[in-house]
């Protein structure tokens, strides 16, 4: 078996020994020394060679890849994928590994400038683009696309490995996208690509705040271009030089076939490459499985009313819907664009202390190829023997055990409290932690708040607004109270202000439920959805509620969500995903099929 370690763990500890604010270009790179550059200051394409590294041929067997993984994040994923295409990994320990491998993949993952300082501490930088210039079968994904330009704007100016043209910077929210860009999008293929052969006008899944833009310098190397408020590269090719800023790891069936296309060139094209048409981003449809330990012992789906999981009978057992990994499969193949799993007892029970919910997403991230986030228990803890466990090292674990994003509940709820008391923002809590070193975008709050009706929008210091449906006693008004431990207790904030909260402190994304609606199948809550995806500038999930399709068309036409989560209907089969999905394209709302 092929090691798994991630070899430059040791180097990189934590990615928050590399922030830093500079604003000018920072330290240079080893692949300056040989890049040259015209009088414009642009990039020459012809690299001078640096005559200390050679690449020599390999007798490597053909079903082993080379991976470059510099322990920044969670590289699982791509593993998963390629042993699943029936790939061995061998992984980068040295600068000669790069430069003898037979095929090199380099999923960058996490910040621009900590990846280039330890590319550039380590040799890999310069090994990287002699690799390249020598036209080896190379292919970079997301950061791993990004770093061969030849600088960033992230946290910098940043320079990059130079290969390329251009600057990558970041997506421009004022012009009314939601930054993380986070969700399927199809592409604009514009040449042959080879690589993107399966594509066609298929959605791939993409992840990221930053992107780099098409110029005439540039355009020689693009192979496919994608509309996020404007057009950004989503792949480049030259000769066996590729790079895509999507995830072909989890962009399902589609993004296996991009990655055994690189790995194999000499396969047949089964469909001529397509022009995309320009598409907008689309919306995403996620099936949700609340896990917790029943009363044998056995780890469970289950399903609540309002949060109330366990059955009315006289045993008052926990509602057993099914096993977390046979379900989460089954939701892959029928088409889920993404899959929650929400630990609802790991606040509680602590989630280091609960591997079989480690194990749960070990066993699926072999086999499920669409984003996974994981939720519940993510704070700090101390545990029996006085062992403190950072809220960090819990999400690091999750992370490790396959989750692309996290998802965290009552903590949040606990930080946004203190910020709003405070103003201040301490960065110890554990959304700034967590959303510091993996980025925003793998930090998903998680928020439980339940409806109260008031009379008057002044009743109360908290965001109120007008209900569609007034309450028992005839309110007009509600709003929305946030809760903790999985909706048992009561917070003095609001749903509004926890939005606001979180998102200013490193959230990227908001999981919205609704304790009225979950499990009543009567539609979601429109007026909290409405309120908080008009409030933030991150991407807002629908949750609780749904229990047909048209109730996902009324939130997505109704409100700015981005996604539309269901559970209930789901695991009782009472509706297919792939039933919604068609519905949302009858009334013409873009998904992907
Ligand atoms: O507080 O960080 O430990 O996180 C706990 C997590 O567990 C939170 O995300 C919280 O939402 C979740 N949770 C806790 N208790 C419950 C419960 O049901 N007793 N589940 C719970 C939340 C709501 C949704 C549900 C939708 C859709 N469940 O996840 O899937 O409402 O359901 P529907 O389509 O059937 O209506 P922490």
């Amino acid at each position: 078996m092929e090691a798994t370690a991630a070899p430059f763990s040791s180097i990189v500890s934590s990615r928050q020994n590399f922030s830093s604010s500079s604003s000018s270009i920072r330290a240079s790179s080893p692949a300056s020394l040989f890049l040259s550059r015209n009088n414009n200051g642009n990039v020459n394409r012809k690299f001078k060679s640096p005559r200390s590294l050679s690449v020599r041929a390999s007798s490597t067997s053909d079903s082993v890849v080379t991976l470059l993984d510099y322990g920044a994040g969670n590289v699982r994923s791509i593993r998963n994928a390629l042993r699943h295409l029936g790939f061995s990994i061998k992984d980068v320990q040295t600068p000669g590994d790069i430069l003898n491998a037979d095929r090199l993949i380099f999923p960058g993952v996490g910040a621009f400038a900590p990846a280039m300082d330890v590319l550039n501490r380590t040799g890999m930088a310069e090994a990287l683009c002699t690799y390249i210039e020598n036209d080896r079968p190379f292919l970079g994904i997301c950061l791993g696309l990004q770093l061969l330009f030849e600088s960033s704007e992230e946290n910098g100016p940043v320079k990059g490995l130079g290969v390329i043209p251009g600057i990558v910077g970041r997506f421009d929210s004022s012009a009314g996208i939601r930054v993380p860009h986070i969700g399927w999008n199809a592409l604009q293929v514009r040449k042959d690509s080879e690589i993107l052969d399966d594509v066609g006008n298929r959605h791939v899944y993409f992840v990221h705040s930053y992107r780099a833009i098409p110029s005439d310098e540039n355009k020689d190397w693009i192979s496919s271009t994608c509309n996020y408020g404007e057009s950004f590269i989503s792949s480049i090719r030259r000769g066996n030089v590729h790079a895509v800023q999507f995830h072909p790891e989890k962009s399902g069936e589609v993004g296996l076939s991009v990655l055994r296309r690189f790995l194999h060139p000499k396969l047949p094209a089964t469909q001529k490459p397509m022009e995309g048409k320009a598409s907008k981003l689309a919306k995403r449809v996620i099936a949700c499985l609340d896990v917790r330990t029943n009363d044998n012992g056995d780890l469970v789906v289950t399903k609540g009313d309002q949060y109330d999981v366990r059955e009315q009978s006289n045993e008052n057992e926990v509602r057993n819907l099914g096993k977390p990994v046979d379900l989460a499969g089954q939701y892959y193949k029928d088409g889920a664009d993404e899959i929650s799993f929400l630990n609802i007892t790991g606040f509680r029970d602590f989630p280091l202390g609960d591997l079989p919910m480690i194990q749960v997403l070990r066993h699926t991230s072999k086999n499920v190829f669409v984003p996974l986030t994981v939720g519940g228990g993510i704070r700090d803890f101390t545990d029996a023997s006085g062992r403190y466990y950072s809220s960090l090292e819990v999400a690091a674990e999750y992370f490790r055990s396959g989750a692309d994003k996290i998802s965290i509940g009552s903590d949040a709820v606990y930080a946004a409290e203190e910020f709003i008391k405070s103003g201040v923002k301490t960065g110890k809590s554990s959304l700034e932690q967590i959303s510091r070193v993996y980025g925003n975008q793998a930090v998903v709050v998680s928020i439980d708040p339940r409806r109260v009706y008031v009379n008057h929008p002044d009743d109360v210091p908290y965001k109120v607004i007008r209900v569609t449906n007034p309450g028992p006693n005839g309110e007009e008004y509600a709003w929305y109270q946030c809760t903790v431990s999985g909706g048992r207790e009561g917070r003095p904030i609001g749903a509004f202000e926890l939005a606001k909260a979180v998102e200013e402190l490193g959230a990227g994304e908001i999981l919205l439920n609704c304790i009225d609606c979950d499990g009543q199948g009567k539609g979601f809550d429109i007026d909290l959805v409405k309120l908080i995806s008009d409030s933030v500038g991150i991407p807002v999930i629908a949750s609780s509620g749904a229990g047909t399709p048209r109730h996902f068309s009324e939130v997505f036409e109704k409100t700015n969500a981005s996604a539309a989560l269901a559970a209930g209907i789901f695991h009782r089969k009472e509706v297919p995903i792939q039933s919604v999905k068609e519905h949302l394209q009858e009334e013409r709302i873009e998904v992907r099929i």
